[in-house]
């Protein structure tokens, strides 16, 4: 079987969910190239070490450059602060080496088009994980819009709510930095809901918004507080180029919310709506349903005939968060193989982040903003 040595940068949350999908995906979908863990590569010697043993790396390196330079990697994969997002992938692209990045894709958007360009002039496949897109239940909901049974779409919702950010003593880290996130609550959880309504409904076209700092200072490490200069929630409007509506809100200080995203489409046949809270069901509502009957019926996506169903357990044996991953690192694999790009790619990541890009200027214009093209 064909192989790819892949070398992950980051060994936290996302490292972790990045390497656990190398595993499961090679046992569980055969993927025509099959994956091997070759280096892991974090900041803390130790901490690497002991990730890269549970994860059964072959060797593990603190320094990303190393990672990126290794001759037998064929795969960067990018789960680093933001602010290490661009110089990885420049580094990777410059040496041929595939490149699959966390999302956002940038701190700005002129960062990202510069990764674009970066992989687009070295012909390198590239791939952002925008993991929400890989739940059965979105790809059916994808389907059921692709297939008219909304009729024309209207309108679209979107929360995603977490309360993180309200944890007693939470240190001054990079996530709180504009120079190191580029954003908060904005580029870290909007930013996957502007995806789903890009992958569901379209383009956005135009936006006005609202971001608000709630916790406006947090403990330093070395002691003392510093400045926060992100936000914690953010609120938009939006117009997508099909004439549809949205209405998007994000929080990181939403009080009993932990991963709350919940996603509402209404057309002029049908509706659907899902959270993420409870993801292998999908609300569907039909007029093609006779009146006497008629109501949101409740679709439990782990039937064969469901996307990646089949490759786990029977049916009701239901999927979780972690298979987002996998399935998205088995589209990566297929893609690379099949010689075409994965999707989504390194341009959803900058139409993603041109949508969040309008809302920080509106934020500032007090106005409706064009979403740059
Ligand atoms: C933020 O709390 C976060 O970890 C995001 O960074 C992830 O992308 C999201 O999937 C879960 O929440």
């Amino acid at each position: 079987m064909r192989e790819i040595k892949v070398a992950v940068v980051g060994t936290k949350f996302m490292g972790r969910a990045h390497a656990n999908a190398y595993r499961q995906a090679r046992a569980f979908f055969s993927p025509p190239l099959a994956p091997v863990l070759h280096l892991a590569c974090g900041t803390n010697e130790k901490e690497t070490r002991e990730f890269a043993e549970k994860f059964g790396f072959s060797g593990y390196t603190t320094d990303w450059r190393e990672a990126v330079g290794d001759p037998q990697v064929g795969l960067v994969d990018i789960c680093s602060p933001n602010d290490l997002h661009a110089p990885i992938a420049l580094a990777a692209a410059k040496a041929g080496k595939a490149v699959f990045c966390e999302k956002p894709l940038a701190r700005d958007l002129s960062e990202a088009k510069e990764m674009l360009r970066a992989v687009s002039d070295a012909g390198v496949p590239h791939m952002i994980c925008f993991n929400y897109r890989f739940f059965p239940a979105i790809r059916l909901a994808k389907g059921l819009i692709e297939d008219g049974a909304l009729g024309e779409i209207r309108q679209f919702h979107a929360l995603y709510l977490q309360d993180w950010g309200l944890a007693p003593g939470l240190p001054l880290t990079w996530r709180f930095q504009k120079e190191r996130a580029g954003s908060g609550a904005l580029g870290d959880t909007a930013v996957h809901i502007v995806d789903l309504a890009r992958f569901l409904v379209g383009e956005v076209a135009e936006v006005t918004g609202m971001l608000t700092t709630f916790v406006r200072e947090r403990p330093l490490p070395g002691g003392g507080m510093g400045k926060v200069d992100v936000d914690d929630t953010a609120a938009f409007l939006a117009r997508f180029s099909s004439g549809a509506t949205g209405v998007f809100e994000t929080s990181r200080v939403a009080l009993g919310r932990k991963n709350f995203m919940h996603l509402e489409v209404n057309g002029s046949r049908g509706s659907l709506f899902w959270n993420a809270e409870d993801p292998n069901w999908l609300w569907f509502y039909s007029l093609d349903d006779p009146a006497s009957v008629r109501g949101f019926r409740r679709i439990m996506v782990t039937e064969e005939v469901h996307p990646y169903a089949k490759n786990w357990w029977p049916t009701g044996h239901v999927l979780g968060y972690e298979h987002t991953f996998v399935h998205a690192v088995v589209e990566l694999l297929s893609a690379l193989s099949a010689g075409r790009n994965p999707v989504p790619s390194f341009v959803d990541g900058v139409r993603a982040q041109a949508v969040l890009e309008a809302v920080l200027l509106s934020e500032g214009s007090r106005r409706w903003e064009r979403v740059p093209a």
